[in-house]
């Protein structure tokens, strides 16, 4: 089906970039697994020629991606790590990179063991105050990098703002908008040049895919990326796309059941005597409560909070719940724990992880869409274990 750009998000979640397979109809894109196509005579094809660089249900899924971020372009990746890779070498030596202080430790650690060896330089800026980000700039700024929600510390930057100072100075913005997803928040239409997904996570959304994708309006980056693309070689494989793509018909639903939950939880552990500070940006006193009314749909279902007791309560929590898994990872249909210095955030300096507040007692939850119940009954037990 033809779907319009202005069709509802819960309609082009279903229908963008899917059409009924034109030899028999079939309603779902066909899993397209071959890694090469059959040539009439050489170079006579019908603009397929080899995987890497072309496969069917991957144009679909990055259509379908590209619709649901507003955007001209789609490319999907092999994961979020191989399309933030992706990006950075569409870059140069000598070129500099101002990223958010909080962020991924797998992003900070690609940044910091691999890109830095290549001669790019990288500041870590609390964008969340414009004047430390404006101080930040030089003449070699190349790329401006954020994620809002930040992981784990849920910061909420300003995208507009930050945008705003970028443009002024001609440097383009890339926002990880893997906490949000496009349901919630839609960067490129706030300035952004670039947004990238760990498609592992909401859009893929039942834990077991890992993908990425770069969604963009700007024709120029989407011609390096698609070179890069083929070029580098992280590419998805067919299945793995056909299985985001059958997770974002969903998407809106899942979203909101996850907002609905993560909304109880937070209240539920901002009222807890045994808890010390809860982070989420849907409570009033968050610090930016404000900007995520002001450019999220909804705050979320990502929740960070502080356990009285530090490490040894912190532990025995992890080991006491039973419908929170203690795992890696988020934005699953199911509920995970896990404790980011140990864990996620392992790769990030214990000096930086203190200055952020990522210590012993700091946990991180990805709130599911079970019954709500039963995760408040089971996280009140582990809370009191
Ligand atoms: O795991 P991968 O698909 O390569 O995505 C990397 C990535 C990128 N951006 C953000 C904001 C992320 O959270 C991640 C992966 N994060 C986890 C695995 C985690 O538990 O935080």
């Amino acid at each position: 089906m033809k779907v319009d750009a202005n069709a509802g998000f819960g309609t082009r979640a279903i229908h963008a970039g899917q059409m009924p397979d034109p030899t028999t109809g079939a309603i779902m894109t066909p899993i397209y697994q071959t890694s090469t196509y059959v040539q009439e005579g050489p170079g006579e094809h019908k603009g397929y020629v080899y995987a890497r660089g072309h496969n069917l249900t991957r144009h679909a899924l990055e259509q379908n991606l590209a619709s649901l971020e507003g955007a001209k372009h789609g490319l999907c990746f092999s994961s979020g790590c191989g399309a933030a890779t992706t990006i950075a070498l569409c870059l140069k030596a000598g070129d500099h990179i101002i990223a958010c202080d909080d962020i991924y430790g797998g992003t900070f650690r690609l940044f910091d063991k691999v890109f830095r060896n290549f001669g790019m330089t990288f500041s870590y800026v609390d964008m969340t105050k414009p004047g430390a980000l404006e101080a930040a700039f030089t003449d070699k700024t190349a790329l401006l990098w954020l994620e809002t929600p930040t992981n784990p510390m849920l910061k909420v930057i300003d995208i507009a703002a930050v945008a705003a100072l970028a443009k002024a100075r001609g440097v383009p913005v890339c926002v990880d908008n893997t906490f949000a997803t496009p349901y919630l928040q839609q960067p490129l239409a706030l300035g952004a040049t670039l947004v990238l997904h760990s498609s592992t996570k909401y859009l893929g959304g039942h834990s077991d895919v890992i993908g990425g994708c770069v969604l963009t309006n700007d024709d120029g980056w989407h011609q390096r990326l698609k070179f890069m693309q083929n070029s580098a070689g992280a590419t998805p494989g067919p299945m793995d796309c056909y299985l985001v793509m059958r997770s974002t018909k969903t998407l809106h639903v899942r979203m909101d059941r996850h907002v609905e939950n993560a909304r109880a939880i937070a209240a539920l552990l901002a009222a807890h005597p045994q808890v010390e500070k809860v982070y989420y940006p849907g409570l009033d006193n968050h610090p930016h409560h404000e900007v995520a009314k002001r450019q999220m749909k909804a705050p979320g279902a990502m929740i960070s909070f502080v356990v009285k007791g530090g490490l040894d309560k912190a532990r025995r929590l992890l080991k006491t719940t039973r419908i929170f898994a203690c795992a890696e990872s988020l934005g699953g249909v199911e509920s995970l724990i896990e404790h980011p210095a140990i864990m996620t955030h392992a790769s990030v300096p214990p000096e930086t992880r203190r200055a952020l507040g990522i210590d012993d007692g700091f946990l991180r939850i990805s709130v599911g869409i079970e019954d709500i119940n039963d995760l408040k009954a089971d996280l009140l037990h582990a809370l009191e274990a």
